[in-house]
């Protein structure tokens, strides 16, 4: 854990310094989430950065969360006024939306110009998290006929600014959020999805709690993934684990379970949504912890 702690805080002030440098240029900046952990993936010293910028959420990677549980987050945000929309980087869905949500947030500076004559060409900023989709969303917004504006001045560094579909901008540079650590239940959050390495942890505890939180929360997943039809709601994670190395024939010499085998497959397993669409937390969880963020 000691160099990856060592090794984000840069990631903060560079991430600080490029909003600071542009912040005046951009319209909006678009925070993008892995739609599995929508809070949790969540850097907690953004909003003093960010100011009054406009903002628009988006819950990427959709096509692997739980459709019933994304609903429920974005209902979450909705109800504080931030708004928030589902995307798939790799479906495509919500792409189009994002750009008009964006421009929605932005409307009256756009009207103003155009009384005078003037089409705006809205900016946009991504940030998040390492791992969430920032280059992949930038990617799906260049499409093929993508072209560098070039330098401009006024924009500090030779940041470059690429034209995208409908009138809008995008910095090519995304700015990367360390993520949030200090929280063990967070930080195991993080992991499951990639969003931090899971070396920094023990990966066969890391399975265990998450085969915990399955059975709790995924139990029908589960077993119709691994054909296990035994009542596991009694088991603990290890043992759920145990069980699907056990119907995997992830056994070693004496009969006995090959537990970082069956840990690397369930971690895996989930990551790719091969168990089932899967989201790793609830509003609930966060409804009674004040000011988290
Ligand atoms: N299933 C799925 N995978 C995605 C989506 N967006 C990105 N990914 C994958 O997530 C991983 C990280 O994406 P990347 O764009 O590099 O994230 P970055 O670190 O934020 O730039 C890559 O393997 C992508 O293919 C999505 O909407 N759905
Ligand atoms: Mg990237």
């Amino acid at each position: 854990m000691q160099n990856t702690l060592q090794w984000y805080p840069g990631h903060m002030a560079k991430t600080r310094r490029l909003i600071e440098d542009n912040l005046k240029m951009i319209d909006v900046v678009v925070e993008i989430l892995d739609a599995r952990i929508p809070f949790s993936g969540r850097n907690p010293n953004f909003d003093d950065i960010l100011k009054n910028k406009p903002r628009l959420l988006v819950m990427n990677k959709s096509d692997l969360a739980d459709a019933k549980r994304t609903e429920q987050w974005i209902n979450w945000y909705k109800n504080q006024g931030i708004r928030v929309i589902p995307i798939s980087c790799t479906t495509g869905q919500g792409i189009n939306t994002l750009l008009n949500e964006a421009r929605e947030l932005v409307r009256e500076k756009i009207e103003r110009d155009a009384e005078r004559g003037r089409t705006r060409t809205l900016k946009l900023m991504m940030v998040g998290i390492p791992n969430v989709g920032k280059s992949s969303l930038i990617n799906r917004l260049l499409g093929k006929a993508s072209t560098k504006t070039g330098d401009k001045p006024g924009v500090t560094r030779g940041k470059q600014w690429l034209k995208i579909k409908g009138d809008a901008e995008l910095l090519d540079t995304p700015g990367i959020l360390p993520p949030k650590f200090e929280d063990q239940e967070i930080a195991k959050r993080l992991a499951y999805t990639g969003a931090i390495k899971d070396e920094i942890m023990n990966r066969e505890l890391l399975a265990y709690s998450l085969c915990e939180y399955l059975r709790d929360n995924y139990q029908a997943e589960v077993c119709e993934r691994y054909k296990i039809k035994d009542e596991i709601s009694t088991l603990e994670g290890y043992e759920v684990l145990e069980l699907i190395g056990r119907r995997r024939g992830f056994v070693i010499s004496g009969g006995e379970v090959d537990m970082e085998r069956a840990s690397n497959m369930v971690l895996d397993e989930l990551r790719s949504a091969t168990i089932g669409k899967i989201t790793l937390e609830t509003p609930d969880d966060f409804n009674d912890k004040e000011n988290i963020l």
